[in-house]
């Protein structure tokens, strides 16, 4: 017997007093904790943690998946009056970009143009910390990496958006693109009041939070115009190697979207390619800190894949099993997206409740990465936990699902990878006192208080 759609429990039939609710409980900030101990949500939507539950939610998801939208971002676009790229577009428009995007960006076949680049930046990377190390006259460095870890990022994702290096691990830095990275920081903290306040509001009243969140796509914009200016000037130039020429010169080339189409997408992978690789890779090094025996046996299985796949990258990616078990482990202790959300667009039942097409559907991912029921013994850090693939049934969703997951995921995944590899390979990562660092929300799950590590060469 299917249970009709409005005894579902929760909070969600009364707006404002939850709205009340959830200020009270500082939820702007608090979203990620505010999801677990409450089965409903402050939209209108259902909420669900259950892999089985997250199955019956993707089948429903229809030809044209749809996320919840975020309309500072898009509000910033009218606002501006520029184009919406992929991730903000809907329907037919987002489904033809997107076609075009996944072959250059998502396909299996970039791997081996990806792989190189990023392979450069991540020996770059460690030459840096080695001569920081150099410099402190300790034979160690103690730090919070978070700045660090930007750069390196937006440094990977620069090389292959844009087939050549921006500069970001030398000495000097171009203050262009630090003022990029502030600004994506900037971005993000000012969307999530505007998740329940809506920015056309803010906008007439003058708030700061949304001249700071103007102010903050104005940089992240005007920076990467200059980046895809400098590309399509090249371009123009007669001489052309058969090197692989970077995601923006081969969208050009390609032909196929208009320019301003091919703009805005690249300006959101280069934007949606800095905090949430480099915050990921802060969290793996913060659980490696913790837990000096995994660090070994990763480092032990580093170098065996080193050994074996004899100087052919992609055959090493693909001997560092438990490497890739750490880096799900991360996202579901530490998901860069407190939730994934779909319109549905078919009835579906779940719970034994029926839910009627066109209802928003919210799986708590920061829930259910820490759901005893999903993953025995959620606190530990467990990254043997993936070899057995056979349980993993819509367990590993850091990214998403289906057609509309992230863009940006294979360069995430390769550059997490190669990063992890040259870090194990030159350093051992230790940490003072044993401080259990929580989560804040801001928009992206982030670490609430600095991740202070120290790094010692081998
Ligand atoms: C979308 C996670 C890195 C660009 C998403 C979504 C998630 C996600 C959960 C929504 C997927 C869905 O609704 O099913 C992550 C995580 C990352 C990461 C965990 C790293 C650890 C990146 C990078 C880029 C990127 C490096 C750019 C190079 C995008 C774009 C979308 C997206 C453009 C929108 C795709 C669309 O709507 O069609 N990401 N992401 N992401 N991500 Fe990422
Ligand atoms: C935030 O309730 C919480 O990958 C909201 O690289 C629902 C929601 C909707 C969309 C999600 C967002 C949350 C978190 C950040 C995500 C975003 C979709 C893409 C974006 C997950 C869960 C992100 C970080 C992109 C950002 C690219 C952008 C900077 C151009």
């Amino acid at each position: 017997l299917v249970r009709p759609f409005h005894e579902i429990p929760g909070l969600w039939k009364n707006g404002a007093a939850n709205l009340y609710a959830f200020w009270k409980q500082d939820g702007f900030k608090n979203l990620h904790h505010i999801m677990i101990d409450t089965e409903s949500c402050y939209y209108d939507s259902v909420n669900i943690i259950k892999p089985v539950d997250a199955a019956t939610l993707f089948r429903a998801e229809g030809y044209y998946p749809k996320r919840l939208r975020v309309e500072a971002w898009t509000s910033y676009r009218d606002y501006r009056n520029r184009k919406y790229g992929v991730l903000l577009k809907d329907g037919e428009d987002w489904r033809s970009n997107r076609v075009i995007l996944n072959k250059e960006v998502i396909s299996p076949k970039m791997l081996g143009n990806f792989a190189p680049l990023l392979d450069e930046v991540g020996q770059d990377f460690v030459a840096r910390i080695h001569k920081k190390i150099e410099r402190s006259g300790q034979n160690k460095w103690t730090t919070d990496l978070s700045q660090e870890l930007f750069k390196y990022a937006l440094e990977s994702v620069g090389s292959v958006l844009y087939g050549e290096r921006l500069g970001l691990l030398l000495d000097y830095i171009d203050p262009e693109a630090q003022h990029f990275i502030d600004c994506i920081t900037l971005m993000f903290k000012t969307t999530s009041p505007m998740l329940y306040i809506p920015p056309a509001l803010l906008r007439t009243l003058g708030a700061k939070v949304w001249r700071d969140h103007v102010q903050a796509w104005d940089g992240i914009f005007g920076q990467a115009d200059r980046c895809i200016q400098n590309i399509y000037r090249k371009l123009k130039e007669p001489v052309q190697s058969d090197k692989y020429p970077g995601v923006l010169a081969s969208l050009l080339m390609l032909d196929k979207l208009s320019i301003e189409d091919i703009k805005a997408s690249v300006t959101e992978l280069m934007a949606g390619g800095v905090d949430t690789t480099s915050i990921t890779l802060l969290w793996t090094l913060y659980e490696l800190a913790r837990h000096p025996a995994l660090q070994e046996e990763l480092r032990a299985e580093v170098a065996t894949a080193r050994a074996q796949s004899q100087g052919d990258l992609l055959g090493m990616l693909k001997r560092i099993p438990l490497l890739k078990g750490a880096l799900k482990e991360t996202l579901r202790l530490h998901p860069v997206a407190v939730s994934l959300q779909r319109y549905i667009t078919e009835d579906i039942a779940i719970q034994n409740y029926h839910i009627p097409s066109g209802t928003l559907v919210q799986l708590g991912l920061f829930a259910m990465g820490r759901d005893p029921s999903v993953f025995p013994r959620p606190e530990q850090y467990q990254p043997s936990r993936w070899l057995r693939t056979e349980n993993n049934y819509f367990r590993s969703l850091g990214f998403g699902f289906g057609p509309r997951q992230c863009l940006g995921r294979r360069i995430a995944e390769t550059e997490m990878q190669l990063f992890l590899i040259h870090m194990l390979e030159n350093f051992r990562v230790e940490k003072q006192r044993h401080v259990e660092v929580r989560s804040t929300f801001q928009l992206i799950v982030l670490p609430e208080t600095p991740i202070i590590l120290t790094i010692k060469p081998l």
